[in-house]
């Protein structure tokens, strides 16, 4: 029996296997530990984390402050549903309404939910306060957009693998080129029933697509010239990741509707929230919209200590500069190498361009090479390597991480 019971990557991946959905294609490596910039496979290997659980755990694996809240709640009250108050509800939204500032938050688990409760929160504030008739309302929103899995998010994807037989989908959604300015005026001028226009402010599964300097900028400008509502999606870019707080703060730009989720907990527990000001959240009254788990003591708990050690470890800024000193090293290399072509990012959220077709495996045969030399990262679109590990790294483990890529894209020049 000992050695049946002893845990092995193969076993556990076996079970996966045998018993689980086939909804992913990891990488084959097991993960049983994590701490800081580190995680450690089920053999006692370790590996920087890359990926940082698609930029949740931006705080690092285990933060021992997020990880003290959690339990010490856990201990005490884990659930109420919003049938009845909790005393770390209100707490949380005073301080996560002061550290944004917005006027109110709703509180939500996943990113998807958050948008769901986005898009609901800009159609209903349509109808009651611009005035668009019942059931005509549209929002706008960007080709190769990413906002999560639920049925109607999906009805605006243009990703076949994300929405194929999926339908019958929702309607009321346009789409229009990202990072294309005179595209939005277009559709803003010739439409009156527009409510919204949804814009990820980095393109993240799009393989991290930066827009051009300004474009937020005007965006935010035109919806505000036509009383259309901003609303950014920063479940992936928010809480630090781009090395501002929010990555619309790199152009000063205010959303309407703020999106909020994965590392709004540090990734250990599923907190997501949509952010605005009175005149838009009041639309939404008891029994309009709510969650069995949304703003439970624990996500209350969780999210307060996971916002304080953003401010209190300065991550913004330490995104911002070892982002800026990944990108000029890497650079230094590609410009003489035959395999990548291009990096590109804002801070800690940046991908390389692997010179092959998108039909190739060459970037998923880099990132097994790098899984061997102890670096874990994922492709994006079958030739884009994404590279997004915690905030909480320092300036040797990064320039040790530049070493672990270079010496890994060498062996496929
Ligand atoms: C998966 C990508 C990252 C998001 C934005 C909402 C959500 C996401 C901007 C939904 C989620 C994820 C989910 C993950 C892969 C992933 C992802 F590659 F698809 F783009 F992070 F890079 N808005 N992003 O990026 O949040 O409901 O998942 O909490 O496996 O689907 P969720």
């Amino acid at each position: 029996m000992a050695i049946l019971d002893k845990k092995s990557s193969q076993h556990s991946i076996e079970l996966e296997d045998k018993y689980g959905a086939h909804n992913y294609h990891p990488l084959p490596v097991v993960l049983s530990k994590g701490e800081g910039v580190y995680v450690w496979d089920v053999e006692g290997k370790k590996y920087y984390d890359f990926l940082s659980a698609y930029s949740a755990v931006n705080q690092g694996h285990c933060h021992p402050k997020i990880v003290e809240a959690m339990v010490n709640q856990a201990q005490t009250l884990t659930l109420t549903s919003r049938a009845f108050y909790n005393d770390r509800l209100g707490e949380y939204e005073k301080f996560a309404t002061e550290y944004f500032g917005f006027d109110k938050l709703l509180p939500m688990n996943t990113g998807a939910e958050a948008v769901e409760t986005a898009l609901k929160l800009c159609r209903k504030w349509a109808y009651e306060k611009k005035g668009i008739s019942e059931n005509e309302a549209q929002i706008v929103v960007c080709e190769n957009n990413f906002h999560g899995r639920t049925t109607t998010i999906i009805s605006f994807s243009n990703d076949p693998v994300a929405r194929k037989n999926f339908g019958p989908y929702t309607a009321g959604f346009i789409k229009i080129e990202y990072d294309n300015i005179v595209a939005l005026e277009e559709t803003l001028k010739n439409n009156e029933n527009i409510a919204g226009f949804l814009v990820e402010p980095i393109q993240g599964e799009a393989g991290v697509y930066v827009p051009s300097e300004g474009y937020l900028t005007k965006a935010k400008e035109l919806c505000a010239k036509h009383n259309v509502l901003f609303i950014a999606d920063e479940v992936q870019t928010g809480i630090a990741r781009t090395g501002q707080l929010l990555a619309v703060n790199h152009e000063n730009v205010k959303p309407d509707i703020l999106v909020l989720g994965k590392a709004l907990s540090g990734g250990a527990y599923p907190v997501s929230a949509v952010l605005a000001n009175d005149h838009i959240m009041e639309v939404i009254k008891p029994g309009n919209h709510g969650s069995t788990f949304g703003g439970n003591p624990i996500a209350a708990a969780v999210a307060i200590a996971a916002l304080e050690v953003v401010r209190d470890e300065k991550l913004a800024e330490n995104a911002s500069e070892l982002g800026d000193l990944f990108r000029s090293e890497l650079s230094k290399y590609i410009e003489h190498s035959k395999i990548a072509k291009q990096v590109r990012g804002k801070g800690l959220l940046n991908a390389i361009l692997i010179n092959d077709s998108e039909e190739s495996d060459t970037a998923w045969n880099i990132c097994v090479a790098l899984k061997e030399n102890g670096l874990l990262a994922k492709p994006t679109h079958g030739n884009i390597i994404r590279f997004a590990p915690p905030l909480v790294m320092n300036k040797e483990q990064l320039l040790d991480c530049v070493n672990i890529i270079i010496k890994t894209l060498k062996g496929f020049e």
